[in-house]
């Protein structure tokens, strides 16, 4: 690559095509619109940095910018770059371009770390050698130096944004909806054509067929299409009065309600799973056996305290409306529950969650954070706190036995917290405090 490139973002992502190029002895320029001591240290003394804003003159002087996926491609000085038909690609790309390992990659709006997870951890026990990489936090570029049989990919809109070419074995796209609207301004439409892109150069597509905004636009000869749904698709489920079935081609083979697996939206997760071991030849008795085993994952409908009756749960990776739907679709005409929702809502329409919302569905909605400026319009019973910890402060006395408590914000954390995880476990930290503290000295006096 002789060519003049330049790195914009500095963070895991930035960062892992620094040391990729630098590998290659290729030296970028590199530019971050932060500015601080602690990015200063990742960048070796003889790569030309630019830190605090983003520099026009270097942007439309590069002949390759490799953005970050938290930079939008609609970015003005980006726009700018293009029309001077500079070449703009993300990390993904980069990666496709020296790649040689077949890949598994998985999209959507909900559920893509549970699936690549889920994928990873029934083809290890399936001795495949595999590892996992994309939007769970591990960047691509990082994986190329594992010689494995397949990588598997969680693949956000973000990273879809800049991929021209990328060659995939099996590509998932898992459900579509509302999410970063707020980066989207032409709507859901706009998000829904990034993520589509997933199925471009795959030869194996796998999608939700109740959700039409999975389709592909187009079908073509050369490709196959698997399909999975509640009651649509190859793999799908069969609703008794008591129980809930894997269907495939109208026999029923399996009993969902026997497995730890929560919530409907995991069972519709796991057919999709289902879709790729079959293709991989790994056997329905192995895959029992895992659904057998499978434990969510921390953050997300996570019991994290249970005392007087009351259940606490953590689903702070629920970022988005329809994580939160899922959330209290599972969850509803169980009990009363105290839904926490809060944070920053990315221009989503909440007015979506009405129909959860209602009052005889005896859900009392705590609202933190920057969405307490719009949510009264929307939910007037909505009691407004500033901080989490105000609210649990606020309902420790008003719980009562048989009660939930959920939070499910329905928006990114990035307004009070780091990150979802961090929002997630300073949420832990207050519940069991603060029971602690109540029930301790109320058990210290009744003794
Ligand atoms: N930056 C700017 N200008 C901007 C935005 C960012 O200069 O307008 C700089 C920041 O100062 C920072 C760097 O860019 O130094 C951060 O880059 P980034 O935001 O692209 O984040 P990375 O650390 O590279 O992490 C990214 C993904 N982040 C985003 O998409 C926002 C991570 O997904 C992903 O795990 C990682 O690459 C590895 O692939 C996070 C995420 O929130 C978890 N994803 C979204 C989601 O899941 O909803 C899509
Ligand atoms: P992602 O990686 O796409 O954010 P996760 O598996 O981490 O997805 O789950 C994020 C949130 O979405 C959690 O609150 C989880 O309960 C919910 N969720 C998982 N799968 C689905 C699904 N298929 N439909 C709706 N919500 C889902």
């Amino acid at each position: 690559m002789n060519k003049k490139i330049l790195i914009i973002g500095l963070g895991i992502t930035g960062i892992s095509c620094l040391r990729f190029l630098l590998k290659k002895k290729i030296i970028p320029t590199v530019m971050d619109e932060r500015n601080d001591s602690y990015l200063l240290k990742k960048i070796p003394l003889y790569v030309p940095y630019h830190l605090g804003s983003l520099n026009k003159n270097w942007i439309l002087n590069s002949q390759l910018i490799i953005l970050s996926p938290g930079i939008s491609i609609f970015n003005n000085l980006i726009l700018k770059a293009q029309k001077k038909n500079i070449e703009i690609i993300g990390d993904m790309e980069l990666f496709a371009r020296y790649n040689t390992t077949p890949l598994i990659a998985i999209t959507g709006t909900n559920g893509k770390s549970t699936v690549t997870n889920m994928i990873t951890n029934i083809m290890k026990k399936n001795n495949f050698q595999v590892s996992i990489g994309g939007n769970t936090g591990y960047p691509v570029m990082d994986l190329l130096s594992f010689k494995k049989d397949f990588y598997i990919l969680e693949i956000s809109s973000f990273q879809l944004e800049t991929v021209k070419k990328l060659n995939i074995y099996i590509a998932i796209i898992l459900n579509i909806s509302q999410d970063h609207m707020d980066r989207y301004p032409l709507g859901i439409e706009q998000y829904r054509n990034f993520k589509l892109r997933i199925y471009k150069n795959a030869d194996i597509c796998i999608y939700n067929a109740d959700d039409i905004l999975c389709y592909p636009k187009k079908f073509y000869n050369e490709k196959k299409y698997i399909t999975f749904g509640k009651f649509l698709g190859t793999y799908n489920l069969f609703f008794s009065k008591k129980n809930i079935y894997l269907k495939i081609n109208n026999k029923k083979i399996f009993n969902f309600n026997k497995t730890k697996l929560i919530g409907i939206h995991n069972y519709l997760n796991f057919l999709a799973v289902l879709a790729v071991t079959d293709i991989l030849k790994i056997s329905k008795k192995n895959f029992f056996k895992e659904i057998n085993n499978y434990k969510n994952m921390d953050h997300i409908l996570q019991i994290i305290h249970k005392e007087n009756g009351v259940t606490w749960i953590n689903d702070s990776k629920s970022t988005n409306i329809s994580s939160t739907k899922a959330a209290l679709e599972y969850l509803h005409r169980k009990k009363r529950i105290w839904l926490f929702l809060g944070g920053y809502d990315k221009n989503c329409n909440l007015s979506l969650l009405k129909k959860y919302l209602q009052k005889k569905n005896n859900i009392k909605i705590l609202c933190f954070g920057k969405l307490s400026e719009k949510i009264l319009p929307i939910f007037p019973r909505a009691i407004i706190v500033k901080t989490i910890h105000e609210g649990v402060k606020k309902i420790i006395k008003l719980v009562k036995f048989g009660d939930i408590v959920l939070l499910s914000p329905a928006c990114s954390s990035i307004d009070q917290f780091k990150n979802f995880k961090h929002r997630g476990n300073e949420f832990i930290k207050i519940v069991k405090k603060i029971h602690k503290y109540t029930y301790t000295s109320v058990k210290k006096f009744i003794i």
